[in-house]
């Protein structure tokens, strides 16, 4: 079917207490392992590009492939701008139909956040097209920080109240331990489940939960054995994941989970079979090995079904 709205895919998740997943997408391979994966769960999915995604597909190549896809599918899909950094950004994927986009002003300071926002905002919302925005700075908890520090990265709750009106957002992303790539706790994984739910509670809207990726070391020790180089990589465990969305998650970004299973899998195939040199030996291994982590996770974030 054609793009949906993520404002209409927040609603009923939002109510019934499911995690939509964001995957991050650069080439045709990703695009259908991911709508392969939320066709047979019966799933609704976000596809994200981010602008260096749409550097490397080129920008009307990728959100091409998406919209073709998307058309293949019987499952609600959301074609989403990850981590916008200018307003020309959200406005140049906002005409080219995007029907969500980020706008990451979360570096600047609290007031410029909220004027930055708010000028997409004006821009998406007559074309019913969701904005999130961020607010605090993503990074793991520490052992060894102070509470003071600890507190200067983490979303402030008074401030989201205030960002959230006066933005007028759709959905928002919090700093609560997570970040980025494949090394995100030194020793433990650590939440701030008692932000999320407070954040929550105070402005009632979908919260998304970036920088999600689990890592799972049987991966990481398959890509290793075939040559990878990935010492002291660790991510969000599973058990996160359903605690994080009983209390308000309702949007799960995943890029590294993907890379991390296709780099394993793509090194499997080059060393297993070296006389191999047919791209699509290659390459179909790892598409079906992204597509199982994507629907594995379609599971854990409870949202298998809700599109039947
Ligand atoms: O916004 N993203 C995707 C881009 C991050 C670069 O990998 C996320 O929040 C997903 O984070 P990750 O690294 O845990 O998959
Ligand atoms: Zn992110």
């Amino acid at each position: 079917m054609p793009l949906v709205s993520l404002i209409e895919m927040y609603k009923p998740a939002n109510q019934k207490h499911y995690a939509i997943g964001q995957f991050n997408v650069n080439n045709m391979e990703f695009v259908q392992s991911a709508l392969e994966a939320a066709d047979e769960m019966k799933s609704p999915i976000i596809l994200a590009a981010s602008t260096s995604a749409l550097k490397y597909g080129g920008f009307d190549y990728l959100i091409d492939l998406v919209k073709t896809g998307a058309r293949m599918v019987s499952v609600p899909v959301a074609l989403h701008l990850d981590h916008g950094a200018k307003i020309e950004d959200a406005e140049r994927c906002i005409n080219a139909g995007f029907t969500s986009v980020m706008i990451d002003a979360s570096h600047e300071d609290f007031e410029e956040n909220i004027r930055i926002t708010q000028e997409v905002v004006k821009m998406a919302h007559p074309k019913n097209i969701a904005v999130e925005a961020e607010l605090g700075r993503l990074g793991g908890i520490e052992d060894d920080v102070s509470v003071d520090e600890r507190d200067a990265c983490l979303t402030d709750p008074e401030q989201a109240v205030e960002f959230v009106k006066k933005s007028g957002v759709d959905a928002l992303a919090v700093a609560v331990g997570t970040s980025h790539g494949a090394y995100k706790f030194k020793a433990k994984a650590k939440l701030a489940f008692d932000r999320i739910e407070v954040i929550k509670k105070k402005t009632g809207i979908p919260l998304v939960l970036h920088g999600a990726s689990g890592v799972d070391p049987n991966v990481v020790a398959k890509a290793e054995k075939y040559g990878a180089k990935l010492p002291g990589a660790k991510g969000v465990p599973d058990e996160a994941y359903k605690k994080a969305i009983e209390l308000g998650i309702n949007k799960i970004n995943i890029d590294t989970d993907l890379r991390l299973t296709w780099v394993a899998a793509v090194r499997e195939a080059l060393s297993e079979k070296p006389e191999v040199f047919d791209p699509r030996k290659i390459l179909g291994p790892a598409r079906e090995a992204v597509k199982a982590v994507v629907k594995s996770k379609m599971k854990l974030f409870n949202s298998d079904g809700k599109a039947a």
